[in-house]
């Protein structure tokens, strides 16, 4: 293919490398991708955390294919189109009991910034505007908006961009790999991480906290598990003073670690929940924040004519994004996807960890679907013997995905136990070959 690749400037892409070894996708099937000139690639990341199950699964083809047709936009401001409220109420019933609202967006990123804001005007409109303040964690990923970024910790999207939102302080990230290393599911050891809030709340004053953010799983750091308790902790010191919750579940959502969400895995309710990616299988971009009913209902006062949250997106609740994921939904429902992966943990946990002791393997890390292997640092080159892995993966027919020097594993939920095999079978034979 004779294509000019000049004037794309990608994003999170090594563009120049690319642009000389060009990798391009031209379609794809249930668990593969398809070159321009046919080479099928097995799918080990869902695309980017987001094709829950599989690509062009004919409910959601159809269903966007009829939309397009049907109605292409509808104005999201003061007007509703019919999806848009089946699809709230059909995901209302997946989600933990009392989280019963929900706002959309078209992202991830959308949908962080949307919560964050609903979290400080929240209390603004029940008389406690002095909560303003916003905690994140050190090695938390929230999109790459500002508030987002702001309350995110990984150093790389921050340091070209200023100074950010004001009133932002991290606790400290759970990953600790002296005690934990090469545990199969969730460590024993770090539950009192959480206790790091109270420092925090020490130093401010609850009084002027709005909310913590936090991934149940954290997935673009390097696949960062809760310490058992851990998230059980921040949710009694956010209790205790009077500070809410969010969980990000923008990967760990629609079925990753076992469950319709990571709150119900690790058995927590936070009081806001942001989503995206497998809302809509990746198909047509979508996001939502998932709130307690009291956290709405506190906006609900004031005249009724006058708009109680001035916040929204010209293509929240879109035509297309909502079709697409009431076919998602359906595709989830037919093929019980969304604890698919509590029956594959077992065998996905034994496969993985079966690359302890391989070439330069020093931490591996799971949960229902998802997988982080560490490996150690080439000297003087952080992050390159990961890419080489993920070239010569590439290279054998599987994409897998790496951050910093961890590779993450996250395949589409249908996937079944040989093909388990491969993928775990072409890293150990890459980290072999590259040793
Ligand atoms: N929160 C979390 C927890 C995420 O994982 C976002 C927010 C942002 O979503 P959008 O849709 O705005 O990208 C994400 C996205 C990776 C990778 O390789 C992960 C994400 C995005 C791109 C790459 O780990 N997660
Ligand atoms: N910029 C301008 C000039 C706009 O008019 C709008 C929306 O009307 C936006 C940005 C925001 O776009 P969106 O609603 O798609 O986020």
């Amino acid at each position: 293919m004779n294509q000019d690749l000049d004037a794309y400037w990608m994003p999170f892409t090594a563009n120049r490398q690319f642009k000389k070894a060009p990798r391009l996708l031209a379609r794809a099937e249930g668990m593969h991708f398809y070159t321009p000139e046919g080479r099928p690639v097995l799918d080990a990341i869902a695309g980017l955390w987001c094709v829950n199950a599989g690509h062009a699964r004919p409910k959601i083809v159809q269903a966007i294919q009829q939309q397009a047709a049907e109605l292409d936009y509808a104005p999201p401001f003061q007007m509703g189109h019919p999806k848009a409220f089946e699809l709230a109420e059909r995901l209302v019933e997946l989600t933990p009991a009392g989280m019963n609202k929900v706002f959309f967006t078209n992202s991830g990123s959308e949908s962080v910034e949307t919560a964050l804001k609903m979290a400080i005007a929240y209390h603004r409109v029940r008389g406690e505007g002095q909560r303003t303040r916003l905690i994140g964690r050190e090695r938390g990923y929230h999109g790459v908006n500002f508030g987002g970024i702001s309350v995110g910790g990984m150093v790389a999207n921050r340091k070209m961009f200023g100074t950010l939102l004001a009133g932002v302080d991290h606790i400290r990230h759970t990953h600790d790999p002296a005690r934990n290393a090469f545990t199969v599911g969730q460590p024993a050891h770090g539950a009192e991480f959480a206790d790091d809030l109270e420092r925090l709340i020490a130093l401010h004053d609850a009084s002027t906290i709005a909310a913590v953010i936090v991934e149940p799983v954290a997935g673009s750091t390097g696949v960062i598990l809760p310490p058992k308790g851990y998230l059980q902790r921040l949710r009694e010191i956010c209790d205790k003073h009077g500070i809410l919750l969010i969980f990000d579940e923008v990967i760990t959502g629609f079925g990753r670690t076992g469950q319709p969400f990571g709150a119900q895995t690790f058995g927590v309710t936070p009081d806001l929940m942001t989503v995206a990616k497998g809302i809509t299988n990746g198909a047509v971009p979508m996001g939502a924040v998932f709130v307690k009913q009291e956290v709405h209902d506190a906006f609900m006062n004031g005249p009724e004519h006058l708009i109680e949250f001035f916040h929204g997106y010209t293509y929240s609740a879109h035509p297309l994004a909502c079709a697409a994921a009431l076919g998602t939904l359906d595709t989830y429902a037919d093929e019980g996807l969304l604890t698919r992966a509590a029956q594959l943990e077992g065998y996905f946990a034994e496969a993985v960890h079966s690359l302890k002791g391989a070439p330069n393997v020093i931490d591996i890390r799971n949960i229902g679907l998802v997988a982080g292997i560490e490996l150690a640092p080439l000297a003087g080159q952080p992050a390159k013997r990961a890419f080489d892995v993920f070239l010569d993966c590439w290279e054998r027919g599987v994409l897998i995905r790496t951050t910093g020097d961890t590779i993450a594993l996250s395949p589409p939920l249908i996937i079944e136990r040989a093909q388990i095999d491969q993928i775990v079978g072409c890293i150990g034979d890459a980290l072999k070959r590259l040793a």
